[in-house]
């Protein structure tokens, strides 16, 4: 049997997911249940990457050791991908003990080649933020993402001699335009491997600086380096959950999708190892765009971050699997916003497909008391059409093009549209002559929305299988029914059943009222708890005022120079109860990550915590000396 296999980027366990991880993995499930429809055996995997020092960090400062941090923050994914139908055969950890043996095993091997070798290793070091910069890459001399100074350092690391592989890399992906996709970020690969010398990768970390992470087989003073370790995952699956490994070698596999921002990990790290190991290069590595909400980049200070189990919760898992691939072009960047949802609801599924189903339904039930009829001839045009759709899917989605496999489908469903409007059923009914045509039109809407619901099913499964159990045949889907799915499946006599509305429009006081739901989850209601993530995203500081002024015209507000392990402006409403002098020198506690905002003029980088009301306030100040910047917690 033919094998498929496809995976999505192993996500961080620092992070809660949003749509951007849904996007790329709902991608994958796509792609998995069609090849499973088309009778492939299919391996689809997910995962979470759990080493290095983003995680480290985020479980420090919560207290926690990292593993008990990534129990905790998996759940997570797993929940998730529950809620969105995610129909992954295997999920790795990479904190799984059988992929951490494979990692060592590889290391030993590359090792063993000569293709790690160790080396003094000289950069520009970020203390706090425990990383390394090229001297290029600095800015002003100081660390290019926290602006803090830094420290050339000295050490002796472990290096994969990745440039010996660069001709190699650029011929290969000249022998495969399939390789990466799309063209343009192939572009971006070649153009980068072309105009300078491949550097060698630095792959260890001293245990003294990081000791969250996989040790080297041949030096336990050091582990391996985060993205050496996750990137073996698709490989390390394939050895112990894979299904049938025995029989299968799942090895390479067919496609990796993941995002633009970790194109070149894949396509140049991932592909220089698997070339020094004599192993086979994936047949593809896809890189999708990147989602915008109304226009913005998501995060977490701009409060914008979209999560998908609301939009699940409001609209429903299929309305928002459809929108995320029918929107945008898989490739293209694309921006998230609930109004753009909410026409897609209402034209493509409400008024096209769901009224198209529950039409004929009603229809059947009317006529012929929801049995099949037998039909008296068979519409040719409308058989050619459904029959010839999983071709040209197949073809799109070779090439991940899912927008237009939607397509595709649509032309199915507005043909049925169009056929109904010609053939007028209803007047078909009045007459007696009519009754024979009216037996062929019902059948032929009826077998062609079987056709749809099959055709939907890698996009939105829970719809198809409504569908298919109101035609009696909801155990169908199971079997790789694409193989052989010829018109005629649908037996007269089959007695229907009933069906709630797939896709109810969604009116504008229903929009309403969704977006408010929304707004309130955002805010805390007295009967609900926070999650201890939740309380997470606030960095609360130790702070120590080092400076304080009156701001002029304002006899509430304060502007205050406080460091919080750096200094931070801070513009604090607290003028009528505290004199600028009395401040200086006194420890308070800073939420440090709040979005900046300017009062009066004055931009606030975060906000003091007190207590009260407008004209008698006290500060929070904890209650022994503390040095600025330890975290509240
Ligand atoms: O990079 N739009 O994990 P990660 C679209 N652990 N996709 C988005 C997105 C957005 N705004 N934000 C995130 C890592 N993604 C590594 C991967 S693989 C061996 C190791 C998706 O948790 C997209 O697929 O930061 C992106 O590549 C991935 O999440 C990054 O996830």
């Amino acid at each position: 049997m033919e094998r498929f296999y496809v995976t999505t980027p192993i996500y961080y366990v620092n992070d809660t997911p949003h749509i951007g991880h849904v996007y790329t993995t709902v991608a994958a499930d796509i792609l998995a249940r069609f090849n499973r429809l088309v009778g492939k055996s299919v391996f689809f995997l997910t995962g979470t990457d759990e080493h290095g020092q983003k995680v480290q960090k985020a479980a420090q400062e919560r207290g926690l050791s990292p593993k008990e941090h990534a129990d905790i923050m998996v759940q997570n994914f797993r929940t998730l991908w529950k809620k969105m139908n995610i129909s992954n055969d295997a999920f790795i950890r990479t904190t799984d003990k059988e992929h951490i043996e494979v990692v060592q095993e590889i290391l030993q091997r590359l090792y063993d080649k000569g293709e790690i070798v160790k080396r003094p290793y000289k950069g520009w070091y970020c203390t706090p933020d425990e990383r390394f910069w090229t001297e290029k890459e600095l800015v002003d001399g100081r660390c290019p993402d926290c602006g803090r100074p830094v420290e050339e350092i000295e050490e002796d690391n472990y290096f994969f001699l990745m440039s010996k592989y660069q001709d190699a890399l650029i011929s290969h992906i000249e022998r495969h335009p399939q390789y990466i996709l799309p063209e343009t970020r192939r572009n971006e690969v070649m153009g980068f491997l072309k105009s300078r010398p491949l550097g060698d990768l630095c792959i260890s970390r001293p245990k003294k600086r990081l000791t969250w992470g996989i040790t080297l087989p041949f030096d336990d003073e050091y582990v391996t380096y985060v993205w050496f370790d996750a990137l073996l995952n698709y490989y390390s699956a394939t050895k112990y959950l894979a299904p049938d490994r025995g029989e299968i070698s799942w090895w390479p596999a067919d496609h990796h999708i993941v995002g633009k921002d970790i194109l070149t990990t894949h396509a140049v790290y991932w592909s220089t190892m698997l070339m020094a190991l004599d192993m086979p290069l994936p047949k593809n590595i896809f890189a999708h765009g990147w989602w915008t909400v109304d226009g913005r980049k998501m995060s977490k200070s701009l409060g914008n971050v979209v999560d998908p189990f609301e939009v699940v919760e409001n609209y429903g898992v299929d309305s928002f699997r459809y929108f995320l691939f029918r929107e945008v072009t898989f490739g293209l960047d694309g921006d998230f916003s609930f109004n753009a949802l909410v026409n897609r609801i209402n034209s493509d599924l409400a008024n096209d497909l769901g009224n198209l189903v529950s039409r004929c339904l009603a229809m059947a039930r009317k006529y012929f008391d929801s049995v099949v009829p037998e039909p008296t001839l068979t519409e040719e045009e409308i058989k050619s059409l459904a029959e010839s759709v999983v071709d040209r899917m197949k073809r799109h989605l070779e090439t991940l093009s899912f927008q237009r496999a939607l397509d595709e489908i649509w032309t199915l469903v507005g043909a049925l549209n169009k056929y109904i409007d010609t053939k007028q059923p209803w007047s078909l009914a009045k007459s007696p002559e009519g009754s024979s045509e009216l037996k062929s039109v019902i059948y032929t809407v009826l077998e062609g929305i079987r056709f749809l619901s099959i055709y939907i099913y890698p996009f939105m499964p829970e719809s198809a299988v409504k569908i298919l159990s109101a035609l009696g045949m909801e155990d169908s889907i199971n079997e790789p029914v694409l193989k052989e799915t010829k018109w005629g499946g649908l037996r007269p006599g089959t007695k229907l059943k009933r069906m709630e509305a797939l896709f109810p429009r969604i009116t504008k006081e229903q929009k309403k009222e969704k977006e408010k739901s929304a707004d309130k989850e955002e805010t805390v209601s007295e009967d609900s708890y926070i999650r201890i993530d939740d309380f997470a995203k606030v960095d609360l500081r130790i702070g120590k005022v080092l400076e304080a002024e009156r701001i002029k015209g304002s006899n509430k507000l304060l502007r205050l120079i406080v460091d919080i392990g750096e200094k931070r402006q801070i513009v604090a409403g607290i003028g009528k109860t505290y004199s600028p002098e009395e401040l200086v020198g006194k420890l308070v506690v800073v939420v440090s990550n709040l979005k900046p905002a300017k009062l009066m003029g004055v931009e606030s980088q975060g906000m003091l915590l007190a207590a009260g009301t407008d004209n008698e306030i006290a500060i929070i100040s904890p209650e022994k000396d503390l040095p600025a910047g330890v975290r509240v917690r």
